[in-house]
């Protein structure tokens, strides 16, 4: 019979391409999971140490008895490994979210030395490449050996589990028709069972070493969702010589999905709102090197939040993440990191990634769709070979599932009409208007043209949000301003938008967590995208979270006052905002009553300030309170430095009227033949230093007359840091000098 042992602890770890010919003792111990940029990956600076770093380990001969063979299996080596073991190398594998194993038998000896190189450096053909967030290095999901009998379930097949399950549901007679294949090397007889539901089936393999068997089910207990996640567990047996020779089990849910451009998707015939977030997968202070029960953790927080689907974004997320998706009955979209830029040389990068991340995740019935790539076209354009690239991806996902349909995640400068959105069998936007540039409402507009012009395309809202540190606070929030109000603002009109649009299939928060990016430096903080409804360490829970609570979550009855973080207030009359799932909420404020609202998730009261008060409010048994104070000035502590530095330089500055001014359209700018060479200078050394979107945005149409509207301030101000306060006041100088 096979054994699984951990290979966790033992390691020896150095940055250096160098593979040592003995154990190098002065290298650091380390224990997996390990990644090297758990401290630089999120500090900010764009400075994380990228390059080849080696793990290594000594170990005497495994006993193995005749015929067996040792391997070793990588759930996750970021981004490129190389095995060598005891100066032979034996696998390479490209891609640092996927799972390869490694056949080391023949390479054994009495005393061995295993060096795992692993890089995460800059190279043009495995992805990602260029993305927001933080590409750590590292043999972050541990290490295992495993042996197994001579005769065995496959081990080698793109690190899938040797076992499919494909059901085939007949929602009306209750039944279903589970397909059952295996995968084997050497010969023998397969047994397998359908745990508590169906006695064995017996079947033998064909030339390939494939068997396969059909279970039928009456009465199926179907894998519903959130509200019952059924899973059904199959096992299969190797019999060889007279003996059970290997063994392994995998889980199925019995469901059927289907996406409707008008409906929205359905789940076992009932139609079925995805509404959730999206789940990056690192945490402050120990990068992407989790453990289950940070995975747990992360799960607990998304099933309080009361979503119903996870987008596992931007890479293939660890099994044990998939698995708490199924038991919990999260939707999830899976997806390869093919992101922000196409690398003509990554062509067989991202069809490796997508059949690893197929093989291995066939069986999750939480898996409803596979993600072909994000914003490709985020900095440049849908040339034939980015299109050859994605047809091939979408034929490739075709040919291992025809279970799933493909999807993409577009960036919002993406032409509705561009022939790349009709390769995957359904879509999506990415939008961020209201956040990083145009307002609120042009979110609802860009929907309601798109669905209009496309009534039969199935069409979601894959990303959407805006960055909010907890320790800024204001009375007047506005884009831009990082505070956790204005998050609120944003997350309260968007959640009304999916409210009026229930054809959007599904729709994600952009991002349930905080996480790494470490070329960000904004909004108060290093290294870190702000998005999230949780802080990166998931200590603090922003207001906004408790937005979504108030509007998914229909088991737990709740209140929550927003603004605990804003105490002191330089104001006579405060708002007190509550969300709750329940329909009715009670205000007091140092125990005297403010009054009672009946409403839905959004409850607002006035409030005078006259010096500390506690403030407590009431739905139902529930209760909160917290504390707030008359301050005479406006509290420094909530505001932004630099955002301060960039108002105070305008304040001062004498606009002349008569001359051009960052005041002015970007239309009138760009007309004018005295500004129209000072601003595209300015836009090109933009997109040199941070790029992606304003590059892409030039030659959008769709984006070039919507920003035509804009004050060149304005866009400015949503450039988030993308031009220093200094340069702003050179190029309004500048203007200056043109008259009207
Ligand atoms: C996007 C990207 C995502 C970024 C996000 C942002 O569109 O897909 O990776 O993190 O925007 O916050 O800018």
């Amino acid at each position: 019979m096979r054994t699984v042992t951990e290979w966790n602890g033992g390691w020896r770890f150095a940055k250096t391409a160098q593979i040592p010919a003995t154990l190098p003792e002065d290298w650091v111990q380390v224990t997996l999971p390990h990644t090297w940029n758990a401290v630089d990956g999120q500090d900010g600076g764009n400075d994380y140490w990228r390059g080849t770093a080696m793990y290594v380990r000594a170990f005497s001969r495994p006993a193995l008895a005749a015929g067996e063979r040792a391997w070793l299996e990588f759930p996750g080596a970021a981004m490129t490994a190389t095995v060598t073991l005891n100066g032979q190398t034996l696998a390479r594998h490209e891609g640092g979210y996927s799972t390869f194993r490694v056949d080391i038998t023949d390479a054994l000896a009495e005393d061995n030395l295993l060096c795992v190189a692993v890089d995460n450096g800059e190279n043009d053909r495995v992805y990602p490449q260029k993305a927001d967030f933080t590409f750590y290095g590292g043999l972050y999901r541990g290490v295992n050996l495993i042996i197994v009998p001579a005769v065995h379930f496959e081990l080698g097949h793109h690190g899938g589990p040797g076992l499919r399950m494909t059901p085939e549901v007949d929602l009306e007679r209750r039944t279903a028709r589970v397909k059952v294949e295996t995968w084997q090397v050497g010969e023998g007889l397969v047994r397998l069972e359908l745990e508590g539901v169906h006695g064995a089936i017996f079947t033998a393999p064909d030339a390939a070493g494939r068997a396969e068997a059909v279970f039928s089910l009456e009465d199926v207990h179907l894998w519903d969702g959130v509200e019952d996640p059924y899973l059904y567990t199959v096992t299969a047996a190797l019999l060889s010589g007279g003996e059970e020779t290997d063994q392994i089990s995998a889980r199925f849910g019995c469901r059927t999905i289907r996406f409707d451009a008008q409906e929205g998707f359905f789940l076992n015939g009932r139609p079925y709102p995805l509404r959730g977030v999206s789940r990056h997968q690192d945490r402050a202070g120990v990068g992407n090197a989790l453990t289950l029960d940070h995975h747990r953790e992360d799960m607990a927080i998304i099933r309080e939040i009361g979503a119903n689907t996870v987008r596992l974004a931007h890479y293939q997320h660890a099994q044990a993440y998939y698995d708490l998706c199924d038991e919990q009955g999260l939707i999830v979209w899976a997806e390869i990191p093919y992101i922000t830029q196409h690398m003509p040389a990554g062509r067989q990068n991202t069809l490796d990634q997508m059949t690893e991340l197929v093989v291995q995740n066939y069986n999750h019935p939480s898996i409803v769709c596979w993600g072909l790539s994000n914003e490709i076209t985020a900095s440049g354009t849908a040339t034939g070979d980015l299109m050859e690239n994605h047809r091939l991806l979408n034929d490739l996902c075709h040919r291992l599932d025809p279970t799933r349909p493909t999807t993409m995640a577009h960036v919002f400068m993406l032409e509705t009409d561009s022939p790349l959105i009709q390769i995957a069998d359904i879509g999506s936007y990415n939008l961020y208007f209201g956040w990083y540039l145009g307002e609120l409402e042009e979110n609802d507009r860009f929907f309601d043209a798109y669905h209009e012009r496309f009534p039969r395309r199935v069409m979601g809202f894959s990303e959407y949000g805006a960055d909010a540190n907890p320790a800024l606070q204001s009375s007047h929030p506005e884009r831009g301003d990082y505070t956790e109000g204005y998050q609120c603002l944003y997350h309260e009109h968007i959640l009304r938008l999916i409210d009026r649009r229930p054809w959007l299939w599904a729709t994600h928060v952009w991002n349930l967590f905080d996480f790494a990016a470490d070329g960000r430096d904004e909004g108060g903080k290093h290294g870190v995208n702000q998005k999230g409804l949780v802080t990166m360490d998931r200590q603090v829970k922003k207001d906004a979270f408790y937005l979504y609570k108030a509007a998914w979550n229909r088991t737990e009855p709740f209140v929550h006052l927003c603004g605990r973080r804003y105490v002191n207030r330089a104001e006579e009359v405060t708002e007190i905002k509550v969300y709750s799932n329940c329909a009715e909420v009670s205000l007091t404020v140092d125990g005297v009553p403010v009054g009672t609202l009946r409403g839905e998730r959004v409850f607002t009261f006035r409030v005078p300030l006259t010096g500390e008060h506690t403030v407590t409010a009431r739905a139902g048994d529930c209760t909160d309170t917290i504390t707030v104070r008359r301050a005479a000035q406006p509290d420094p502590a909530y505001r932004l430095a630099q955002q301060g530095e960039v108002v105070n330089w305008f304040d001062r500055e004498d606009f002349r009227p008569d001359c051009f001014s960052i005041r002015d359209t970007l239309g009138a700018l760009m007309a004018h033949p005295g500004t129209a060479p000072i601003v595209k200078a300015m836009m090109d050394k933009a997109r040199a230093s941070r790029g992606d979107v304003a590059q892409a945005a030039s030659g959008n149409r769709n984006l070039e007359r919507m920003m035509a509207g804009m004050s060149l301030e304005s866009l400015l101000k949503q450039a988030a840091g993308a031009i220093p306060p200094e340069a702003v006041r050179q190029l309004n100088a500048a203007l200056q000098r043109v008259p009207k």
